[in-house]
C-alpha cells in the first residue's frame, strides 16, 4: 500500500496470567512501539491498540495454581502489565481488556455473523474428557509427549519446547493436568471454522501477493501450514471461563469461544473503545481498504494472526493485516527466557530494580529500549547477556551518542558563549559538507529500515551518525584551534571562524540526532529538546535531515547526562539474581511433587525433567504390548520446514518403515546412516508435517540433555526382537 490514509497497529495481546518478560517486550511491544513513534513523527493518522488477554486456560490454571480466583487473576495482572508498559514507554493509544463487556458483545456479534452466514461447521466428536475432575480437557488441560520434539510436557494446543501448534489428539500419553489421569473420550459438540475452505485465498493472500514485503520467516511457517493442508478449527469449547456463545445458539449452552477466536477481535473492541473516548469513528478503521493494518506478534503467533484470523477478517467483511511481523525468541544467558521456569527477566523486575531506582529513572527504559533493539531477534533466534547490555551501553550510549552530544554542548558553552554559532559559507570545507550530506542520507535510510521493519539496522544507523561525529569533531579539533591566540588572549578571528562552523555543524547535528533517536529512545530525545530549549515539536519527522534546526546566536542549557554507564556490580547481582529465581522455582517443583501432589496442577506443568515420578507402575501384560524390534536407519533426510524433523527409512529385516523421528537438532543426516535402533514397532501410526511416520525409535538422555541410540552392543539381524 503506497499511501495509507490511516495505520491501525497492534501488538499481541498478553495473558494476564502472570508477569511478561523482556523476551515478549523485543518480540511484540518495543517494535510496534518504535513504528507508531515514527508514524505520530511523520503526522500520520495512527491508532495502537493492544489489552490483556484474560481468557482461556492459560487464566484458570493460573487461577488454581495461586488459589483463588480467575477474575483477581486477571485484575492482578491486568493491573501490573498496564503500568509496566507505560513504564517501559510503550505508547499505547488504548490499553483495553478482554473480560469488557464491550469486547464480550463485539465477539458475540462476530461470531454470530459467522454463524448465521454458514461460514461454521457444528460437529459432534470424542474429546478428552477427566471423569474425576468432571471436566471436558482443551488446550492446557492436557499435557503428553509432543509427537515433534518429544518434549514430555507439550500442552494439548502447542509445545512451548519447540513451538508446534498441537490438538489434543496429537499427544502421546496424555494426561490431564488437573487430576493427573489419562482422559477418556466423551461426545460433546462444537463449532469450527473450516480453514480448508480458504485454502485458496490464504496461498494467493500470503504466498503471492505478500511474497514481496512479509518476512521470511512468517512465510515459511505459512507456508508449511498450508502444505499440510489446512483442517477445520473449533472455535469453542466446554468451559466455565470465557465468553459465553450467544444466548440464541441452539446447544451452546455451556460453552464458551475459544480464547484464540475472541482474543484477536480484542484489536477491534479496544479500536472501537479507544474511539468511545477520543469521539473518533473506528469503523473506517477496520473497514476501509486506505487502512494499513499491522499486525505485531512473536513467532510462536504467526499461525493465528496470519492464517486463522484473516480468514475470520475476510468471513467477516474487514479489512486484512498488511502485514504481521513477527520476530523470532529471544533467549537469556545460554538459556531460552522462561517464566515457569524462572529463566527470565521480567519487565516488572527490571523497572523495580533499575528504573525506580535513585540513579535510574527514564535513562534506564531508554537503555533497555536500546540493547533490546541492537539485538532484536528480528531474523534469527538473539540472546540477551547481561554483560552484553553493560558493553553495549558503555559502548554505543554513552562513548557514542551520550560522549558526542555531551561534548558539543560544552565546547559550545566554553568556545562560543554558550549561544549557537554562526555558520560561515565561505570557510566550508569538504568535511563539513559531508557531514551536512549525512544528514539527508541518514534519514532515506532509516525510513527505509523503519519501513520495512528494520528497526536494529535504523537504530544501527543513528548510532552511527553520532559515531561520524564524533570523529568529525576529533579531526577539527575545536579545543586546539582555540590555542591560536591574537594580543588579545582570545582566538584569532580566522581561529573562531573554524571553531564556530565546528560546533555549529555539531549543534545541527545533535538536534538531527534527537529526531533520529525519538521513535528508539524517546526519553533522551525529550532530555536532549530540554538541553536545546526547543519544543518537542522539534522532533516531527519533517525536521530530520535539516541542517537549520537551531537559530544562529539562540542560547542553550548546561549538558544533562543522557546514559549511565552499568556497573560491573549490577552485572554481577543480576546473573545471581537469575540463579538464584531459577534454582527457587525448581526446588518448589520438586517439593510439591515429592509431597505426593502428583494430582496437583503445579506439580504436573513443572520441569519435564521430573516426570518420570508421575508416570503410573504398569505389570507386565501392559509392558507385552510394546512390540521392539531392531532395525538400521538406512536413509536420513531433513524435512522441510520443520528444524527438528528428520525421515528416515529403517531397514526392519522383512519391511523397511519409514519413522519421522524429532532428532534433527542431535545428529545430522550423515551421522545416523547405518546406524543400528531399537524400534517401537507397533506404535499407531501418526502423521507428522504430512509425513506418516510408523513406530518411534528408542534414545536414552543424559543430563545434559544430548541423545543416545539404544541398541545391541553388537551388530544383529534386522528384525531381532527386544525383551
Ligand atoms: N495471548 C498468546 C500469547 O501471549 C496470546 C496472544 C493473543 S493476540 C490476539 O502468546
Ligand atoms: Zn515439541
Amino acid at each position: 500500500m503506497t499511501d495509507p490514509k490511516r495505520y491501525l497497529i497492534t501488538s499481541a495481546l498478553p495473558y494476564a496470567n502472570g508477569p511478561k518478560h523482556i523476551g515478549h517486550l523485543a518480540g511484540a511491544y518495543l517494535p510496534a512501539d518504535i513504528y507508531v513513534r515514527y508514524l505520530r513523527a511523520k503526522k500520520k493518522d495512527v491508532v495502537y491498540v493492544c489489552g490483556s488477554d484474560e481468557h482461556g486456560a492459560a487464566i484458570t490454571i493460573q487461577a488454581m495454581k495461586e488459589k483463588t480466583t480467575p477474575k483477581e487473576i486477571v485484575d492482578k495482572y491486568h493491573a501490573m502489565l498496564k503500568s509496566n508498559m507505560a513504564d517501559l514507554g510503550i505508547s499505547f493509544d488504548i490499553y483495553h481488556r478482554t473480560s469488557e463487556i464491550l469486547h464480550h458483545e463485539t465477539a458475540q456479534e462476530f461470531f454470530t455473523l459467522l454463524n448465521n452466514h454458514g461460514d461454521l461447521e457444528v460437529k459432534e466428536s470424542e474429546q478428552f474428557f477427566d471423569t474425576e475432575a468432571n471436566t471436558f480437557l482443551a488446550d492446557r488441560y492436557i499435557v503428553g509427549t509432543c509427537p515433534v520434539c518429544s518434549s514430555d510436557n507439550a500442552f494439548g494446543d502447542q509445545c512451548e519446547k519447540c513451538g508446534t501448534s498441537l490438538s489434543p489428539d496429537e499427544l502421546i500419553n496424555p494426561r490431564s493436568t488437573l487430576s493427573g489421569n489419562t482422559p477418556v473420550k466423551k461426545l460433546t459438540k462444537h463449532w469450527y471454522l473450516p480453514l480448508n475452505r480458504h485454502e485458496d485465498f490464504l496461498r494467493k493472500w500470503i504466498l503471492e501477493d505478500h511474497q514481496q514485503d512479509w518476512k521470511a520467516n512468517v512465510l515459511g511457517q505459512c507456508k508449511s501450514w498450508l502444505d499440510i493442508g489446512l483442517q477445520p478449527r473449533a472455535v469453542t469449547r466446554d468451559l466455565d471461563w470465557g465468553i459465553a456463545l450467544p444466548a440464541d445458539v441452539e446447544g451452546g449452552k455451556g460453552k464458551v469461544l475459544y480464547v484464540w477466536f475472541d482474543a484477536p477481535i480484542g484489536y477491534i473492541s479496544a479500536t472501537k473503545q479507544w474511539a468511545i473516548d477520543n469521539e473518533k469513528d473506528w469503523k473506517p478503521y477496520w473497514y476501509n481498504d486506505d487502512t494499513k493494518l499491522v499486525h505485531f506478534i512473536g513467532k510462536d503467533n504467526i499461525v493465528f494472526h496470519a492464517i486463522i484470523f484473516p480468514v475470520m477478517l475476510k468471513l467477516h467483511g474487514n479489512i486484512l493485516p498488511e502485514n504481521v511481523p513477527s520476530n523470532e525468541f529471544m533467549n537469556l544467558e545460554g538459556d531460552k527466557m522462561s517464566t515457569s521456569r524462572g529463566w527470565s527477566i521480567e519487565m516488572d523486575d527490571y523497572i523495580n530494580d533499575f528504573v525506580k531506582k535513585e540513579n535510574g529513572g527514564d535513562q534506564m527504559v531508554d537503555a533497555l529500549r536500546y540493547y533490546l533493539t541492537a539485538i532484536a531477534p528480528e531474523t534469527k533466534d538473539s540472546e540477551f547477556t547481561w554483560k552484553g547490555f553493560q558493553d553495549s551501553v558503555k559502548g554505543e550510549l554513552v562513548d557514542v551518542f551520550g560522549n558526542f552530544v555531551n561534548r558539543a554542548f560544552v565546547l559550545m558553552h566554553k568556545l562560543c558563549k554558550g549561544k549557537v554559532p554562526p555558520l560561515h559559507s565561505d570557510i566550508l570545507d569538504e568535511a563539513d559538507k559531508t557531514l551536512f550530506a549525512e544528514l539527508t542520507n541518514t534519514k532515506v535510510r532509516i525510513e527505509n529500515l523503519i519501513e520495512s521493519y528494520k528497526f536494529r539496522d535504523a537504530l544501527f544507523e543513528v548510532i552511527d551518525l553520532a559515531r561520524k561525529g564524533n570523529k568529525y569533531m576529533q579531526d577539527k579539533e575545536p579545543w586546539i584551534v582555540a590555542k591560536q591566540v591574537g594580543d588579545n588572549g582570545q582566538p584569532t578571528l580566522e581561529a573562531q571562524k573554524s571553531i564556530d562552523n565546528c560546533l555549529h555543524i555539531c549543534l545541527q547535528l545533535t538536534a538531527n540526532l534527537a529526531v533520529f533517536v525519538n521513535p528508539f529512545l524517546p526519553f533522551a530525545a525529550k532530555k536532549m529538546c530540554h538541553m536545546m530549549k526547543v519544543v518537542d515539536k522539534i522532533l516531527d519527522w519533517e525536521n530530520a535531515g535539516s541542517t537549520k534546526l537551531l537559530s544562529v546566536g539562540y542560547s542553550l542549557r548546561e549538558p544533562q547526562l543522557l546514559f549511565r554507564k552499568i556497573e560491573d556490580t549490577e552485572v554481577a547481582e543480576q546473573v545471581e539474581k537469575l540463579k538464584l529465581k531459577s534454582q527457587q522455582i525448581k526446588m518448589e517443583n520438586e517439593k510439591s511433587q515429592s509431597v505426593g501432589a502428583a494430582s496437583s496442577t503445579e506439580a504436573q506443568l513443572s520441569n519435564a525433567a521430573d516426570d518420570k515420578k508421575v508416570i503410573a507402575e504398569i505389570n507386565f501384560d501392559d509392558f507385552a504390548k510394546i512390540n521392539l524390534k531392531v532395525g538400521t536407519i538406512v536413509t536420513a533426510e531433513k524435512v522441510a520446514k520443520a528444524d527438528k524433523l528428520l525421515k528416515l527409512e529403517v531397514d526392519m529385516g522383512t519391511e523397511v518403515r519409514t519413522i519421522v523421528s524429532g532428532i534433527a537438532l542431535h545428529f545430522s543426516p550423515e551421522q545416523l546412516i547405518g546406524q543400528q535402533v531399537v524400534v517401537v514397532a507397533n506404535l499407531a501410526p501418526r502423521k507428522m508435517r504430512g509425513i506418516e511416520s510408523n513406530g518411534m525409535i528408542l534414545l536414552a538422555e543424559d543430563k545434559s540433555g544430548k541423545l543416545h541410540f539404544v541398541s545391541p552392543t553388537n551388530v544383529i539381524d534386522n528384525g531381532s526382537g527386544v525383551s
